[in-house]
Order: structure tokens, then C-alpha cells, then sequence
């Protein structure tokens, strides 16, 4: 390709509202560009490497024995109220109307559209198990789209959907497509962990997101210091032992704590450690509240608390709500002769000796509070944020947080959808069962700013050369000059016909800017027609180390090739 031909508008500054490196690199190098808040066009750099991701993913995918396909984004509103979720979802999900004023949905995922293709097509276990999957644009209106193509309102997903008769195959299936999807971020170069996530509203019980380390992504990660255990932060099971101290119970002590709410406000007041005190929160689940206790230095978490009680709502109870079941403000709330709600504590709070709680009374605390003594609990169990320096569950080292960008997710989804669809089939005893459901998604955009998060230096782009847009940068430093004209023409042919994807900058621009670009796109090597064109020398330079050497050009093919292979 001849610069001369494409569209690589490269800018000098930095745009404004691009907050991240990937963002402001891809923009800087002419690799996307905004049409509207998270919606971009994916400029010729751009598409080259969205076709590259692209490509490893379909080999990915059709050696694990998924078969491609291509769903439309327009989606009728009656499949999604078959499956109930056209009233569960808010405003995130785009809604229109037709001509005729039919309502519809612009596809933010496709498990409705798979479900009703599978149910009308498959009918016996002779046809299970089966694995499709499409590279889709999804639509899903994010309330503050960021980052680029990192939080997008239109994105490129490869979304698959398994089919099975029975729990082993989706097991099989699902174990294969997560070997798949290592071999994908690994293909692209990319520093991943897969994490144990929670699989929140989508049912199911196992499911894996594949994190990219990066300081901006927006999930946390609790992984092992020493072993591969990785987990989301909010469902890393904690498996701390406490020991419970051998001082004597203390009798029950009733305080006044004029102002002091917080826990370190009444830690400090009362001169006692935050990890003798008792956080108590009451939260609205489902249709009824329920007070939690952590220890004073841990945190509730919320999506254990909701999968622990099998609840779907749960939030913390507002101030007036508070106020009116146990007659107090959250500062001052304690399990202490509550008859009201139900009470359940986390396994911390069991160990806890002579500590301190709120008195249910504003202002007031107990001290010397001993559990089962003075308060009793519906049950402990491990309903607290994992933190960091605790044991990792795997009993192998210990808990650092990390920053992720979630690139890849896999689900086992059971029966949610086949059920809610009556996506059925025979099985061998002629039996009706229905479908058991596997689904796996890769965000194929957010992939290409992945790397550019992970590769780039203060100079601009560096492209593993898996997904690369080209593979050389061939540079003539003046196309005025005959030697160096003729042998860039000649070089673009001769690397061309060895198989090489070459991006000639044939612009008559002065060296400088070529130079400046060339490091902001980031192709992974670069070669430049320079003073000893007569001699047919030229120089090669490595974008990821600046590495620099002169070849002759009958050695060049092969050097670049070599050069490639080792990045
Ligand atoms: C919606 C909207 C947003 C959504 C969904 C539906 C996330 C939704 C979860 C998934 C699960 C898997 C298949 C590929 C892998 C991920 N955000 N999810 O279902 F209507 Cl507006 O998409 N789907």
C-alpha cells in the first residue's frame, strides 16, 4: 500500500477528551476516528488490524469446532420478551421501530436470535452438541462511554453459543473454547489472566473472564502471588481462618458516642482496633431487609450476599428505611436484641472478643460484645471482599489486586434460555428435554485497544507483529532524489512478492514527519532508502528496541522475515 493511496491522517497534538494511551494513539495515528460518543470509524490502519484479530480468532474458533455464522442486528422485540429480558433491560438496550411501527431491538447480544434459530432447526440429541458463532457489530447504549473503543456504543464482538444434551458436553465444549481463547490473547501478544467472575444475571454456574493487566481497566483482580489462581474481586471466596482470642468475655458495656458513626471514628473514640469492631448494614433483598455484619476493617460484598441468599435484588437499605426498621442511623446500628430482621454475618465476626457495635440507639455503642453471648446470627458465611494479603483460596501464596480490562467472558448458561424459548430436543429415550447452553464472547475492538494499552511507548503504536497492520514501513528519505526513488519502487515490489505486507510512504514530505509517523503507527519494522541507495544499502530499524542495521537489499527479504519471526 502507497501512503500516497490511503487515508493515515496523523495528528502532532493530543486530542483533549482521549484520557487514556490507547485512546489518544489510535486517534494520533489515524487508526479510528469518532463519529459520535462511542462511535468510531475504523480508519484503513484500523480495519488491517481488526482483520488480523479477526483472522486468529476464526482459527481459533473453527479448530475448536465452532461453525460461523452471521445473525442480523436487527432483532424483534418478541424474542426478547420471550425470554423476559425486553422488560429487564433499561435504556442501555437500543430500541426502534420499523416502518409498520414493529418494535425491535439493535442487537446487544444474541443469545434470543441463536435460542430461536436452534429450536426451530434442532430437534434431536443426534444433533448436539453444536457450536455457532458470528463477528457481529453489538449496540448497547452505555450511559458514559470512555476510553475509546475500550467502553463503545457500537462494538465488534465474536459472540458463540453452544448447544448440548447433556452437562459432560458443555464441559467438554467450554473447556475447549477456554483453551481457544488463550491461544487468542496469546496469539495477539497480550500480558491475560483468565479470572474466576461471577456470573451475575446470566445464570449459570461456571464462568471465566480473560483480563488484560492493565492500570485502566476497570475491573479488580485478586490473583496469587505464587500460584495461577485468579479471580474477579467480587467473587474470590475468602478463606482466612480466624483465630479467636482467649481473653475472658468482658460483661456487655453500653456507651455514649456523641457524633462518632464511622468505624474509624468510633474505633479511635473508644480506643480500640478496627478489626474489633462490627460493621452492621441493612440491605433491601428482594422483598425484605436483612442486616449484614463484617468485621469493622472488611467490606460487604454484595454479589456474595445476593448469590449466598439466591436474592436478584439487593441494595443497601436508604437512610430513611434504615431509620424505620431499627430506629437509628447507619452509624449506630448493631445485631443486639434485633427481632425484626433476619441477621447473617460474615465468618470474621464469629472470632471476634469483647467488641464493640452499634447500640441500635443514635449515638450509643456496646463494648465488650461477644457473638452467640449477646447476639445471634441466622448464619455465618463468606459474604466480605476478598483483600489484598489475604491467603489465596488456592492455599498457594498470597492475594495481590491487579487492574484488568475484561477482553474475553464464557458462560455456562444451562437451561435459562432454552427454557424461556422452549429450545428443546428428543433425547435418546425419546424423552423432551430441554437444551443445555454454553455462550462465549470476545470483544474484538476492545481487543485492538488492549494492545495498544499494553504496546505503545512514548513515541506512539507498537504492533506485535501477529496484528500488525503491515509488516514493514518501507521509508524513502527523498523520493526526489532518482537512486532512492528507484530503489523504494524496486524494494516495494521485491518485499511485496516475498510475501511481505509493505506500506510505502511515498509522500513528499521532509524526513522528519516521516520519521515522526512511522514511530506513531507503529509498524514493527522499518526500512529506510537513504545516501547509500547507490549502493544498495539501506537501513533497518526495529520499533520495539530501535534496534538499527544496514542491508544490502538482497539480503533484505530475508532479514525482515527473520527480524518477524523473532518479535
Ligand atoms: C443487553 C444489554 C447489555 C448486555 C446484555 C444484554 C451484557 C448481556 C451479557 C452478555 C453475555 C454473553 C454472548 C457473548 C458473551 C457474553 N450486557 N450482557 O446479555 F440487552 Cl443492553 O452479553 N453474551
Amino acid at each position: 500500500m502507497k501512503q500516497s493511496m490511503t487515508l493515515i491522517p496523523t495528528l502532532r497534538e493530543v486530542p483533549s477528551d482521549a484520557e487514556v494511551k490507547s485512546h489518544q494513539l489510535l486517534l494520533r495515528a489515524g487508526f479510528i476516528r469518532q463519529n459520535a460518543s462511542g462511535v468510531y470509524t475504523y480508519m484503513p490502519l484500523g480495519r488491517k488490524v481488526l482483520q488480523k484479530v479477526e483472522a486468529i480468532i476464526r482459527e481459533e474458533m473453527n479448530n475448536a469446532g465452532a461453525a460461523e455464522l452471521f445473525m442480523p442486528a436487527l432483532q424483534q422485540a418478541e424474542l426478547w420478551q420471550e425470554s423476559g429480558r425486553w422488560y429487564s433491560y433499561g435504556p442501555e438496550l437500543m430500541r426502534l421501530r420499523d416502518r409498520h411501527d414493529r418494535e425491535f431491538a439493535l442487537g446487544a447480544t444474541h443469545e434470543e436470535v441463536i435460542t430461536s434459530l436452534v429450536r426451530d432447526e434442532v430437534k434431536s440429541y443426534k444433533r448436539l452438541p453444536l457450536t455457532l458463532y458470528q463477528i457481529q457489530t453489538k449496540f448497547r447504549d452505555e450511559k458514559r462511554p470512555r476510553f475509546g473503543l475500550l467502553r463503545g456504543r457500537e462494538f465488534i464482538m465474536k459472540d458463540a453459543y453452544s448447544f448440548h444434551a447433556n452437562q459432560e458436553s458443555l464441559d467438554q465444549v467450554y473447556d475447549r473454547l477456554f483453551q481457544a481463547y488463550s491461544n487468542v490473547f496469546k496469539r495477539c501478544g497480550l500480558n491475560f489472566r483468565a479470572v474466576i467472575a461471577d456470573s451475575g444475571a446470566m445464570g449459570g454456574k461456571d464462568t471465566h473472564e480473560f483480563m488484560v493487566l492493565s492500570d485502566i481497566g476497570e475491573d479488580t483482580i485478586a490473583y496469587s502471588d505464587t500460584s495461577d489462581f485468579a479471580a474477579n474481586i467480587e467473587m474470590a471466596p475468602v478463606t482466612a481462618v480466624y483465630e479467636k482470642s482467649s481473653e475472658p468475655a468482658n460483661s456487655l458495656e453500653k456507651v455514649h458516642t456523641e457524633n462518632k458513626k464511622t468505624i474509624e471514628e468510633v474505633s479511635s473514640f473508644l480506643q480500640v482496633q478496627e478489626k474489633d469492631c462490627i460493621k452492621s448494614l441493612l440491605f433491601k433483598v428482594d422483598d425484605r431487609q436483612i442486616l449484614v455484619l463484617v468485621r469493622g476493617d472488611h467490606e460487604v460484598n454484595d454479589i456474595k450476599l445476593k448469590n449466598f441468599l439466591e436474592a436478584s435484588v439487593v441494595e443497601l437499605a436508604d437512610v430513611n428505611t434504615t431509620k424505620e426498621v431499627l430506629g437509628c442511623s447507619v452509624g449506630s446500628l448493631g445485631p443486639i436484641g434485633v427481632e425484626n430482621v433476619e441477621v447473617f454475618a460474615d465468618h470474621a465476626v464469629e472470632a471476634i472478643v469483647n467488641g464493640v457495635c452499634g447500640a441500635n440507639v443514635e449515638d450509643y455503642h456496646f463494648k465488650n460484645v461477644n457473638p452467640e453471648r449477646d447476639f445471634k446470627v441466622s448464619a455465618y458465611a463468606d459474604l466480605r471482599f476478598i483483600k489484598e494479603g489475604d491467603p489465596s483460596p488456592d492455599g498457594q501464596g498470597t492475594i495481590v489486586f491487579a487492574k484488568g480490562i475484561e477482553v474475553g467472558h464464557v458462560f455456562k448458561l444451562g437451561t435459562r434460555y432454552s427454557e424461556a424459548m422452549n429450545a428443546v430436543f428428543l433425547d435418546e429415550n425419546g424423552r423432551t428435554q430441554p437444551m443445555i447452553m454454553g455462550c462465549y464472547g470476545i470483544g474484538v475492538s476492545r481487543t485492538m485497544a488492549a494492545v495498544a494499552e499494553q504496546f505503545s511507548d512514548e513515541n506512539g503504536l507498537v504492533w506485535p507483529s501477529n496484528i500488525t497492520p503491515f509488516d514493514v514501513h518501507l521509508i524513502a528519505v527523498n523520493m526526489k532524489d532518482s537512486d532512492q526513488a528507484a530503489l523504494a519502487e524496486e524494494l516495494y515490489s521485491n518485499l511485496k512478492d516475498s510475501g511481505l505486507d509493505v506500506l510505502l510512504d511515498d509522500r513528499q514530505e521532509r524526513p522528519g514527519v516521516k520519521f515522526a509517523d512511522s514511530d506513531l503507527i507503529g509498524l514493527p519494522v522499518r526500512i529506510t532508502v537513504g545516501k547509500k541507495a547507490g549502493e544498495g544499502i539501506v537501513e533497518v530499524k526495529i520499533r520495539k528496541n530501535g534496534d538499527m542495521q544496514e542491508v544490502h537489499k538482497d539480503q533484505l527479504a530475508d532479514t525482515i522475515k527473520g527480524i518477524l519471526q523473532e518479535l
